[in-house]
């Protein structure tokens, strides 16, 4: 492939309801999108960033910065044998995987454009569904949170997560538990805990959650092994897990028992499937984490999830869950069984809708190899 000319854009699109983890509420959903174009063929990916450093160190200027400057230069005008090769093509710039992920993910679709096959199928997916769970943030009252959930489980989804925090924890849980015995449910933390609140996490252990997710700081994997042995429940990493060496790392030490894998976080499609390999070697399971992505990181979402490893549903839900109108055509639906379709068409398997695309763009920026940027 033969990188012609690569677009780069800052949406915004409004969030339905307001979402809140530990370190934040969101109203709006920042992000950039990327289209490149490759021996005439044009491709989507998205880098799920946010406006400010909470998840991630990253944000939308500083993989606008990074792309610009260094990974951008690395790809345009170059020869790209197969979308396998460019993660490890811009391993000179060291972290920023979600701004290498949308450049990534954009020469995923060309390829599979290029070779008349969808984006799933290019990966070695053998799903034609996945099972889709939803990830409920902290809300004002209880009452709220049951009322949510309740609906997401009428809707179909097939498991719920919830965020927990220090003061929105046990009893909380209890009261999900009470109201839904049967519900397939687990908690994330995004890191809001210490090793020293062991016991008070061991509380949760008596509501058979699927995990805890993230309890301990972002950066931590050794932590996560001592609070492993003190409990019942598995524990899943999603922060600390960026690259294959630091899975291998927490699987050796029994940080967790299962692993949370979003593209976005790993650097792309290509390091999340060789993630999802090393768990399947070893029997861990694996489920696609979400950043609130639109629909085009949503597609690529969907695509990885197809692969045998991702026995356990993902926080990857219906373009409706988030958006009034999302920017792809049509957009992600929940089937009555709580799946979402794994597209079959050409590369993503769906349209992006470049009217309403360029209706929420706040910023765009076109490279060619003869020079400058073109801001619009
Ligand atoms: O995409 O449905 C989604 C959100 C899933 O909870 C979700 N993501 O820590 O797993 C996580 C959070 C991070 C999102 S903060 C922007
Ligand atoms: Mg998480």
């Amino acid at each position: 492939m033969h990188v012609e000319r690569i677009e780069l854009r800052y949406i915004q699109l409004p969030l339905k309801h307001p979402f809140e983890t530990s370190f934040g509420r969101s109203f709006r959903r920042d992000t950039i999108v990327v289209r490149v174009w490759a021996d005439g063929v044009e491709g989507w990916g998205e880098s799920p960033v946010e406006d400010g450093p909470w998840y991630s160190y990253e944000t939308v200027e500083t993989a606008w910065h990074v792309q610009r400057e260094f990974l951008v230069p690395m790809l345009l005008g170059q020869e790209v044998e197969t979308a396998t090769q460019v993660f490890d093509r811009l391993a000179g710039v060291r972290g920023h995987n979600m701004a290498k992920t949308g450049l990534e993910e954009a020469l995923w679709d060309v390829e599979a454009r290029q070779k008349g096959v969808s984006v799933a199928q290019l990966l070695g997916g053998t799903r034609e569904r996945v099972a889709s769970g939803v990830s409920i943030g902290i809300q004002d009252t209880p009452e709220e949170l049951l009322e949510r959930i309740e609906g997401f489980v009428k809707q179909g989804y097939r498991r719920v997560k919830i965020k927990i925090k220090p003061g929105w924890d046990v009893e909380i849980v209890r009261a999900v538990r009470r109201a839904f015995p049967d519900l397939p449910l687990m908690v994330d933390a995004n890191s809001a805990y210490r090793l020293s609140d062991a016991e008070h996490l061991a509380a949760l252990d008596e509501f058979d959650l699927m995990m805890i997710e993230q309890p301990l700081a972002y950066d931590d994997i050794y932590e996560h092994s001592l609070l492993q042995r003190r409990l019942r429940t598995p524990l899943c990493l999603d922060e600390s897990i960026h690259t294959p060496a630091q899975a291998r790392a927490a699987l050796e030490l029994g940080s967790c028992r299962i692993i949370n894998i979003k593209p976005g976080r790993v650097g792309g499609l290509m390091q999340a499937r060789r993630i999802h390999d090393l768990c399947l070697e070893r029997g861990v399971p694996v489920w696609c984490g979400g950043l609130l992505e639109v629909g085009i990181g949503r597609a690529h979402n969907v695509a990885i999830a197809s692969l045998p490893g991702y026995t356990l549903p993902g926080d990857i839900s219906a373009s409706d869950r988030y958006f009034e109108r999302d920017v792809v055509d049509p957009p992600f639906t929940l089937n009555h069984d709580g799946t979402i379709t794994v597209p079959t068409g050409l590369g993503l398997g769906v349209e992006v809708d470049l009217e309403f695309l360029e209706h929420v763009t706040v910023r765009r920026e076109t490279f060619t190899p003869a020079g400058a940027g073109l801001t619009g």
